[in-house]
């Protein structure tokens, strides 16, 4: 079952030079680059991406990291890709991500909050097809 799923590398990636391992690991599984961009993200924006969690404790400082400086924006293609991903991607908490993911081998906790987790995937099909559309409104369906 052919999928595409909304990828991000977050600021705390692109900040630390990351972006470059992170799309290796996407394309050495062989999934295929469907958009690739370094934005700027706007706060409308992120308020659509992350309306699932509106009213939560981290929301606010979620956000606000999200604002924090440019993120890589992908659109990724492949089999099965949306799980795929999430598990190249590793747990949410750093700490617990296994070995051998992005966030278990790259990610850091140490005086960090649990959203600086490097990246963000696409978590199910309506998902993936709601945040292309927020991110690229060209390739929504
Ligand atoms: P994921 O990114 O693994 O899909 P999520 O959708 O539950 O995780 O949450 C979105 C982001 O919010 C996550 O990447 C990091 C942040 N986050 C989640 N739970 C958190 C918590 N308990 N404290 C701080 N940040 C949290
Ligand atoms: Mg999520």
């Amino acid at each position: 079952m052919t999928q595409r799923s909304l990828v991000l590398v977050k600021p705390d990636g692109v900040r630390r030079g990351l972006t470059g391992e992170i799309l290796r690991r996407i394309e050495g599984k062989g999934y295929t680059l469907v958009a690739l961009e370094l934005r700027q993200a706007a706060a409308e924006l992120l308020a659509q991406h992350y309306a699932e969690h509106e009213g939560k404790p981290f929301y606010g400082p979620l956000v606000e990291f999200m604002l924090s400086g440019p993120v890589a924006a992908l659109v990724i293609e492949g089999e099965r890709v949306i799980e795929g991903f999430r598990s190249l991607a590793g747990a949410t908490d750093p700490t617990m991500a296994a070995p051998g993911t992005i966030r278990g081998d790259l990610g850091r906790d140490w005086g960090l909050a649990v959203q600086q987790n490097l990246v963000h995937g696409s978590d199910a099909v309506e998902s993936a097809e709601r945040e292309i559309a927020i991110w690229f409104p060209n390739l929504a369906n």
